[in-house]
C-alpha cells in the first residue's frame, strides 16, 4: 500500500510488517553552488535533518529509502557535504537502521561519505511488491514493469498558476500519471537494443521472464523544498515554437499519460488533470 504522508513531500510502503519511508531529491550541498555565485544561505541539511526526524517518528518506519539526488554537487564532493552528508546519515541511523539510496544523477561520489549501514542500490531501481521504484534520470530496470505501480522522482515536480495581476503562484505537487504500457516496453526495449517483433509485452516476456503489469507512475515532490522544480502545467512548445520536452527518458518516451494525469498538493488537495491545469498557467 502507498501512503502519502501528507503534508510532507514523502510517503509510506506498508507491506505486511514492512514500512518503508520513501523521499526523493534532497540535494544537500545546493547552498554551495550558490554561495559559488555570490549568494549566501545558511546549510539546509539541519531542516531536511529535522523533517526526517518528525516523519520517522510520526510513522515509525522499519526502513528509509531515499529515491536519489541525496547530494547535489554531480561528480565531485564540496567541502560541506564532508560534514553534513555523513552527519545527517548517522543522526537517522540512531533511529533506524536499515537505511538504502538509490542513486541518482547528483550521487556521484556519494559511497566514501556514508556510514557503512547505509545501503547504495542501482539507479535502475528496485522492485517492492507491486510497486517499482526509481530516480528517473535513466531507464528503470526490465523487471520494475512487473509492478503495476512505478514511483519516480527527478523532475521536482510543480504546478504554476498567474492570477488577473500577473502574480506567479508556484507549488510542489504530486504527479500521478496513467502509462501506456504498450509504447513503455517498446521504448525500453529500443534502448536495450532488443528487436521487439510486432509483440513486445511477449519480447518482454521472453526476454526478461517479466509480465507487463505497470500501468501508473507516481512523481514524487522534491523532499528539499528550497529547490527550484519542473513545472507539470508549462505550455509544452516554447517561444521558438520548438517542443519543451520534460527531463528524463520514461517521461520524454511518451509512454506516460502527462495529459491526463493528477495533480496533487502536498495537503492531499486536487488541483486537476494537467490537462486543465495548462489552461492557468
Ligand atoms: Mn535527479
Amino acid at each position: 500500500m502507498i501512503v502519502p504522508l501528507r503534508p510532507y513531500p514523502a510517503l509510506l510502503l506498508k507491506r505486511s510488517s514492512e514500512r518503508v519511508l520513501v523521499v526523493a531529491d534532497l540535494h544537500i550541498g545546493w547552498e554551495v553552488r550558490l554561495a559559488e555565485q555570490g549568494i549566501y544561505v545558511p546549510s539546509q541539511t539541519p531542516k531536511l535533518q529535522e523533517k526526517m526526524l518528525q516523519l520517522i517518528q510520526l510513522c515509525k518506519p522499519t526502513s528509509l529509502l531515499f529515491l536519489g539526488d541525496v547530494k547535489h554537487a554531480i561528480a565531485k564532493v564540496a567541502m560541506e557535504e564532508w560534514r553534513d552528508i555523513p552527519n545527517f546519515f548517522e543522526t537517522l541511523g540512531k533511529k533506524v537502521q536499515d537505511i538504502r539510496i538509490i542513486l541518482g544523477n547528483h550521487d556521484g561520489n556519494l559511497e566514501p561519505l556514508l556510514p557503512q549501514n547505509v545501503k547504495i542500490l542501482p539507479s535502475t531501481g528496485i522492485a517492492s511488491g507491486s510497486v517499482g521504484l526509481f530516480h528517473g534520470h535513466a531507464w528503470p530496470s526490465p523487471n520494475l514493469l512487473n509492478c503495476s505501480n512505478l514511483i519516480t522522482a527527478h523532475v521536482h515536480p510543480t504546478v504554476t498558476f498567474r492570477d488577473p495581476l500577473g502574480f506567479r503562484i508556484t507549488r510542489q505537487v504530486w504527479v500521478k500519471a496513467p502509462c501506456n504500457n504498450k509504447k513503455l516496453v517498446k521504448a525500453l526495449l529500443k534502448h536495450l537494443n532488443i528487436k521487439a517483433d510486432k509483440n513486445p509485452v511477449s519480447s518482454l516476456q521472453e526476454h526478461f521472464k517479466v509480465k507487463l503489469r505497470a500501468s501508473q507512475l507516481f512523481i514524487m515532490p522534491s523532499f528539499n523544498d528550497f529547490l527550484g522544480g519542473q513545472s507539470i502545467n508549462r505550455k509544452t512548445l516554447g517561444k521558438s515554437g520548438r517542443s519543451r520536452a520534460f527531463i528524463g527518458p520514461i517521461l520524454r518516451s511518451k509512454s506516460v499519460d502527462i495529459d491526463n494525469a493528477e495533480v496533487h498538493l502536498l495537503d492531499g488537495t486536487f488541483l486537476g488533470t494537467v490537462n486543465h491545469l495548462r489552461t492557468l498557467i
